[in-house]
């Protein structure tokens, strides 16, 4: 008997689980006895289901890469710009195209994507076709071209190049008629053919509504299914660059969203049309986007902890990772998100630099014909066709790692054979303490899935696939040990105006700052609540007494609400206090207010006046019909007196990404009471929705 089939007996378990599995384990024994294989090529399963084109199966290799949002809002401090903006804001003191590319390289990134072009229709290359343009910005007095420094330093970094190119465009006449659609193609022309390969064109689903449009100021609405042609404009794209992978366009794209814009995929997902299983017959990968910012122009920073969580809930959720680090106004990646980036990558190779699977013995119930071309072992291979595939009627196979030695892992890696499609519904995974204990099961493999466990220990580790719609076949099966993810802090601020820091961590302290400086390990402890009445930033830094000091974490308070009181609201009155709880920061908070349909308003006496200098409004941050797009805001002394609006706009880009939104006034304005309009808002019959207005202001007192 050889080696490995001493093994097999010596791993089963007791009782009738034991039965059973005993049965199994001889089955497979009976089959594996006469192992002669003359070395005969053994068919591969037939694909099951939708499966991933070339350039699909190459993109999902990709696995994470840079998103690059600059232009107009890196000057005006908008997320949307309206399309009104002058070419004469654009105007970058230092930018280099080489430390972008070099960051986006050296944080380990696949690549990068460009804004070539945001909803405002500024274009960072000098189109032919518009004015609007860097051709007419003061930038390297209008003979600049970033899409084009950006692709070359991309090249010179062997990394790959990518565009996004909104296809609503607030500052054209023609957007909504079809002459607008022979200019967008026209400009797709532009990019596919001139900056060199492209190996994804992201088509932003934001569309119609209010904009510039050359002067008319209106409101536009179209039907994004038909009116940008997506199969002719796919098409072009692939006559122009086969390999190009198209995000968006649906349904002909390549790529579609991760139904956020907080880094994750929906947990389980198919990747079959739309990722909801038996949605459809198209191969359709998610990739998940997020901002290393809390805007996609700006904001407050992530930490290195969190973009490594985010990375577990995509990429090892069988998706791609498109992580934002935006140029800051000098044109280069800001030192501190640098910081982050590189705190990150370190945690990255720490975790995935040794895979402690490797050299285990790997034995299963079933081998496809027992051809070793599939053979169990092949799930440790790192070769791009090999993988352990078992014989057709075998749809639940078992496979034991066996480490030789107690190894301590808590990241366990499985990726399907993607050529022949997502075959495997569930599996179960068992650590062996003398028998086999189950740890932990998981519903989807697909691409990659990451399965985060506490530290564990073992000298085994058993798969069992419990469903599968074909034979499965698996490409890898990892283990890692990736370091201790510090948590967030949590930093909220009660009724009584003072400032907690949460949660307490043994053996970690937070250092804070109120004054704007990064915390260091010299900066105050946090021990007890403090007052933080006049409002400002806190930051936040946790320093644990092992490993490395956690990334700064921020919470930017207006003034302490101890005085305030609704005094009149188009709403229910009672309701209308929920709007001026304290409640920033620590979702999820209950209740928030909710009124009936827009317009809705409400009056808030500050208990005396103060130097206003902006407001905060916060969404459900979950996001909800109903959190508010257009505003109004206006200020008085008595309350009864109401100028002109102190504030008027919009909140761009709320529906996809409910985040606080922090609007500035241009000078100071005395006033005691403030009254906010909602005038529009997300979704056509979801109410208004208010999770906690605040007001920005030195206090008079
Ligand atoms: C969104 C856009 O509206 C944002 O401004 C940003 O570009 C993001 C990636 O996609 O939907």
């Amino acid at each position: 008997m050889s080696r490995n089939k001493r093994k097999l007996l010596s791993v089963v378990p007791s009782g009738n689980l034991m039965a059973r599995t005993v049965l199994g384990w001889l089955i497979a024994l009976l089959i594996f006895l006469p192992s002669v294989n003359a070395g005969e090529p053994v068919a591969a399963p037939s694909p099951f289901g939708p499966t991933p084109s070339a350039r699909q199966l190459r993109w999902q290799g990709l696995r994470v890469y840079a998103f690059i949002h600059f232009g107009m809002n890196t000057f005006t401090g908008k997320e949307w710009g309206s399309g009104e903006e002058s070419p004469e804001n654009f105007n970058p003191t230092a930018f280099d195209a080489d430390q972008i590319a070099r960051t986006v390289k050296e944080a380990g990134f696949a690549g990068l994507i460009l804004t070539a072009k945001h909803h405002d229709g500024f274009c960072l290359w000098p189109s032919a076709y518009t004015e609007h343009s860097v051709k007419n910005s003061p930038w390297k007095q209008g003979k600049g071209d970033v899409v084009k420094e950006v692709a070359e330093a991309c090249k010179r970094q062997g990394i790959l190049f990518g565009a996004y190119l909104s296809p609503w465009d607030r500052n054209r006449a023609d957007y909504g008629k079809p002459e607008y659609i022979t200019y967008y193609h026209n400009q797709l022309r532009e990019l596919l053919t001139n900056y060199g390969p492209i190996f994804e064109m992201w088509f932003d689903g934001a569309n119609g509504g209010d904009g510039y449009y050359g002067g008319a100021k209106e409101k536009r609405t179209i039907d994004a299914k038909t009116y940008y042609q997506w199969d002719k404009t796919v098409q072009l794209i692939h006559e122009l660059q086969p390999e190009t992978v198209v995000w968006g366009a649906e349904p002909y794209g390549d790529v579609t969203w991760g139904r956020s814009e907080g880094g994750t995929v929906p947990d389980p997902v198919w990747k079959n049309g739309g990722g909801l299983r038996d949605a459809g017959n198209r191969w359709c990968p998610h990739e998940a986007d997020v901002s290393i910012r809390s805007g996609w122009f700006g904001g407050d920073l992530k930490s290195p902890y969190k973009l490594m969580e985010l990375y577990i809930k995509s990429v090892g959720r069988t998706g791609n990772l498109l992580i934002n680090i935006p140029p800051d106004r000098r044109g280069i990646i800001n030192e501190k998100d640098i910081e982050v980036l590189q705190t990150w990558h370190k945690l990255m190779t720490q975790t995935f630099d040794k895979d402690l699977a490797q050299g285990a013995k790997v034995i299963a119930t079933n081998t496809r014909a027992n051809s070793p071309h599939y053979a169990p072992t092949q799930v440790l291979a790192n070769a791009p066709d090999s993988y352990w595939v078992t014989d057709d009627n075998q749809l639940t196979p078992e496979l034991v790692l066996d480490l030789g030695k107690p190894t301590t892992f808590n990241v366990i890696e499985l990726r399907e054979y993607l050529p022949l499609g997502q075959r495997i519904e569930s599996v179960a995974l068992d650590c062996w303490n003398g028998a086999w204990v189950e740890l932990t099961t998981v519903n989807i493999i697909g691409s990659q899935r990451l399965i985060h466990t506490p530290d564990t220990t073992t000298t085994k580790l058993r798969l069992r696939v419990t469903k599968a719609h074909a034979c499965p076949a698996i490409k890898k099966f990892g283990l890692y040990l990736m370091p201790h993810l510090l948590v967030d802090p949590q930093i909220t601020r009660g009724g009584d105006g003072n400032v907690k820091i949460l949660p307490e961590m043994a053996g970690s302290s937070f250092h804070y700052t109120t004054d704007g400086t990064d915390p260091t390990a010299n900066s105050p402890t946090f021990t007890h609540p403090f007052p933080l009445l006049k409002g400002g930033t806190v930051k936040v830094r946790c320093i644990p007494s092992i490993g490395q000091p956690g990334g700064i974490v921020s919470a930017t308070f207006g003034l302490a609400k101890t005085q305030w009181k609704v005094v009149s609201t188009s709403a229910k009155l009672s309701d209308a206090q929920l709007a001026i709880g304290e409640r920033s920061a620590v979702p999820p908070w209950a209740p928030i207010f909710k009124a009936p349909n827009a317009p809705q308003e409400i009056v808030v006496d500050l208990g005396k006046s103060e130097y206003v200098t902006g407001f905060t409004y916060l969404p459900n941050v979950r996001g909800a019909d109903g959190n508010v797009d257009q505003y109004e805001f206006y200020l008085s002394q008595d309350g009864q007196t109401w100028d002109q609006p102190a504030a008027k706009g919009e909140f761009g880009n709320i529906k996809a990404s409910p985040i606080l939104q922090t609007v500035s006034l241009s000078q100071p304005i005395p006033a005691r009471y403030f009254r906010f309009v909602a005038t529009h808002t997300v979704g056509e019959n979801g109410g208004v929705i208010i999770a906690e207005l605040g007001i920005l202001g030195s206090r008079s007192d």
